[in-house]
């Protein structure tokens, strides 16, 4: 037996399904979870020795690659100043300045551990500025596991949502209304009906957790619109697109400037950090200055501000991600043009580093299109490319994530390996 399933078996003896987040246990694609040894640049290495081109990248922190010298360099030096404090710090106020600068929509910042806290901050802060109960999600979105997120859609259309997890109260899903993602029609005429009522609106402007979806152009410009006429708080979910499609996230690429924005996974540079920030006089409510409460023991930790502000740093050079696109586009691309030599019905789409590969025959723009993709076709193609040393998302239903580390022929082995799985998958 390899070591990956001697781990896992051991795994499994003390820790709930052997992972500590359930999607990295394999569940969607079936066999055993890889346990990785070590990472560098656009590798990883699992227990057995295997290395293996990396496209999850720790579901996106890893935009410079892996173990990037500047950010391991910052964190050793932080880590021989001490770990944590808890108290204010010098590199805090430095990482909400950067923050600030880069995104002209955060006129204030509030450092956090995980996307979980930051989401669930803001909308307990949209909620306590309103002084409204009722939010709205999208399905097919994924916001972190607080329970008022945890909710799928009501039987009808203006019925409020039901838990989606077990331990979530039927009352804590309550205030959740779940919309259809990128169904303007809806959006109106929820508003329409409940607008008044409504204290935030929570998205992902470009959704990573039902695949990569994008909406229509014009849809994120009409919830703007309908969420300032109605008074409700605009949030966008960046943590996963935040620095991933573009320096300045989807706002920065569509124009638009949301209300709340929360961050996390490149802020950290694959340390524990989340963000939530945006206008000056919501984020006033926010504990000690204002009575929304919001804590954190390790919040601003100087290890993970160490590893952010490194970083945002390599993030902001000069045609960082002019580079990083144009690879991305290489892999989705080059996949596309294999799986069409085959006759393999693919589609596959790519915004800075974040791509979505998705079998079927066109890229989809809602969750139901989503859900018509060959899922079997998907399993199959991962675990070929596992065995062939290419690490995707183990779920159909993730976004894809290229670093400034994959070069040229990282990505060109990738795409040949593929054109080998997609012979095989034809002559099934
Ligand atoms: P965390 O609590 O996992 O740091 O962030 C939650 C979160 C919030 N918002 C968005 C848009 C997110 O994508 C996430 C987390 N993303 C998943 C990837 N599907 C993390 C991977 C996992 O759950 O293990």
């Amino acid at each position: 037996m390899n070591r990956n399933q001697t781990l896992f078996d051991r795994a499994q003896t003390v820790i709930p399904g052997g992972v500590n987040s359930p999607v990295r246990a394999f569940g969607s694609v079936g066999g055993s979870p890889r346990f990785i040894s070590r990472a560098e640049g656009a590798r990883i290495w699992d227990a057995d020795g295997a290395a293996y081109v990396d496209y999850v990248g720790s579901w996106g922190p890893a935009i410079t690659g892996h173990a990037h010298p500047a950010i391991v360099e910052a964190v050793r030096e932080a880590a021989l100043r001490g770990l944590s404090f808890g108290a204010p710090t010098e590199g805090e106020i430095e990482i909400a300045e950067r923050l600030c600068a880069l995104l002209p929509s955060l006129e204030m910042v509030r450092l956090v551990s995980s996307g979980t806290e930051a989401t669930m901050s803001a909308i307990r802060l949209a909620r306590g500025f309103t002084g409204r109960d009722t939010i709205i999600k999208f399905e097919g979105c994924y916001h972190g596991h607080a329970d008022c997120l945890l909710v799928k859609a009501g039987s009808g259309l203006l019925t409020f949502g039901n838990p989606s997890s077990g331990g979530v109260p039927a009352d804590f899903a309550k205030h959740t209304l779940v919309l259809d993602y990128n169904d303007p029609a809806q959006l109106e005429a929820t508003f329409r009906e409940k607008g008044d009522e409504i204290a935030a609106v929570i998205i992902e402007p470009f959704a990573g957790n039902m695949n990569f979806v994008r909406p229509g152009d014009d849809y994120l410009h009409l919830l703007r619109r309908l969420c300032t006429a109605h008074g409700a708080v605009l949030i966008f979910d960046e943590v996963m697109t935040g620095f991933r499609v573009g320096l300045q996230g989807v706002q920065g690429l569509v124009g638009i400037t949301p209300d709340l924005t929360t961050l996390g996974k490149v802020v950290g540079g694959g340390m524990p950090v989340g963000a939530f920030g945006g206008r000056r006089d919501i984020m006033e409510k926010v504990a000690p200055l204002g009575p929304v409460y919001q804590a954190g023991t390790l919040s601003g930790s100087p290890l993970a501000v160490a590893a952010g502000l490194a970083s945002l740093k390599l993030v902001s050079a000069s045609g960082f991600y002019d580079a990083l696109g144009a690879r991305t586009r290489q892999l989705t691309d080059g996949l596309a043009a294999a799986a069409a030599r085959h006759g393999v019905s693919f589609s596959a789409q790519a915004v800075g580093g974040m791509f979505g590969l998705y079998f079927a025959a066109a890229v989809p723009q809602n969750f139901a299109e989503v859900m018509t993709s060959d899922r079997a076709a998907f399993n199959r193609f991962f675990h070929a490319m596992l065995e062939a040393g290419h690490y995707f998302a183990p779920s159909a239903f993730e976004a894809g994530f290229v670093s400034s580390a994959h070069g040229e022929a990282d990505i060109a082995a990738t795409v040949a390996a593929a054109d080998q799985v997609f012979a095989g998958m034809a002559a099934l």
